[in-house]
């Protein structure tokens, strides 16, 4: 029990008659007047239910940057690839909040953090659920995210490391954005954050080689207090290595903890569709296993096929592969405008979106109109 105490339950206590027990319920009753606060607000709770059963009735489908841009456009209000494909939004839209920490109004992607906040309004209003990801800069080297020349810097950042100043700064900008995501009423919007991913691999600063599980774990650790000491109260934490994993152990080898953690999940793409449908069954079945026994809820949180180039993918190797197992969503990757063959969802057009549709209707699948 946290910060809500039910003060009808105080004077329903009052009338104990034996006086020891009134005496213990009084002791239990004031060390939880000085607990914390509660970590989350109620829509926070909610998402968190949602995501929880999400699985019982399909399989979440997500996109990344959805409605900013897309093959051929960008900025059109309420526009989509997805939707222009099959009549409705993803379920899940993610975010990228790279470079937010340099105090800039663009990301690295080019896209406006006010445009990405009013994209999770929008996507929250409509029923669904916004994920963000952060791609953040090399703080010691001043590189960007895949800068690895340097494998003291979560060392740096860490509490007594010379760039944790500056570092706190970057988690306040970031904290600051999303206490910032509130509907016209006022309600502050709940979101996935998803920091310090594909940690499994060794391609971004925080990666396996550059970091000791402890740094980290101590990463996490100062992440989340940080984001907590300035009010944040409107996020679940996702954690998603790569498919580097060859069983549960290597999984958990940087897990920060039960306490912390939301959503376990992984990233993996197809190059060779073999050596995919062999990383995503044994991904599935690990953290499926990790979530079953470790109560948190199961995703696939980063996949795709760039350019699509199989026209059946979405029923004849997406689906089948992630239908097997109780998963609260499937996120593929952006439709970059700025680089034709960069693109992880169908546009009109595109060879695979026929296939998207019957993806689309098939009953396992779960769009922003389905939940
Ligand atoms: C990568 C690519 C990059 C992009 C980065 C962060 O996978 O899409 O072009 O900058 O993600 O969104």
């Amino acid at each position: 029990m946290r910060w809500n105490i039910d003060l009808h339950n105080l004077k329903d206590m009052k009338r104990v008659k034996n006086t020891i027990g009134l005496a213990a319920a009084l002791v239990a009753t004031l060390t939880a007047c000085t607990a914390t606060p509660p970590e989350r607000t109620p829509e926070t709770e909610r998402l968190l239910g949602e995501l929880r059963t999400v699985h019982q009735k399909g399989i979440m489908f997500g996109h990344h940057d959805d409605t900013m841009y897309g093959i051929g456009w960008e900025g059109d209000e309420g526009r989509s690839d997805v939707r222009s494909v099959c009549g409705d939004y993803p379920a899940v839209v993610s975010f990228d909040l790279g470079e937010l920490e340099l105090g800039g109004t663009e990301s690295l992607d080019k896209v406006a953090f006010d445009k990405i906040r009013k994209e999770i309004i929008n996507q929250y209003e409509r029923g669904g659920i916004a994920s963000i990801s952060w791609h953040a800069r090399n703080p010691l080297t001043g590189g960007d995210a895949w800068d690895v020349s340097d494998s003291t810097v979560v060392r740096s950042i860490l509490p007594g490391g010379t760039n944790h100043a500056k570092f706190g700064g970057w988690l306040a900008r970031v904290a600051d954005f999303i206490g910032s995501l509130r509907t016209a009423e006022g309600v502050k919007v709940p979101v996935l954050f998803r920091p310090w991913h594909e940690h499994t691999g060794s391609w971004f600063w925080w990666g396996e080689k550059l970091c000791s599980p402890d740094e980290y774990k101590a990463l996490w650790r100062m992440t989340a207090d940080s984001l907590r000491a300035r009010g944040v109260d409107n996020v679940l934490y996702a954690y998603s290595p790569g498919a580097e994993p060859r069983d549960t152990t290597q999984y958990l080898a940087r897990y920060p903890g039960d306490d912390l953690i939301s959503v376990v999940g992984f990233d993996t793409y197809q190059f060779d569709r073999d050596e995919y449908l062999a990383n995503m069954e044994r991904m599935l079945r690990l953290t499926t296993d990790v979530a079953r026994a470790h109560d948190k809820v199961a995703a696939v949180t980063e996949t795709g096929y760039e350019g699509v180039p199989d026209a059946r993918w979405w029923t004849g190797t997406l689906l089948p592969a992630v239908a097997k197992y109780p998963v609260a969503y499937v996120l593929v990757w952006r439709n970059a405008r700025e680089r034709p063959t960069h693109f992880y969802a169908p546009y009109p057009g595109q060879v695979s979106a026929e296939d998207f549709v019957e993806f689309y209707n098939d009953p396992r699948t779960l769009f922003a109109g389905d939940i």
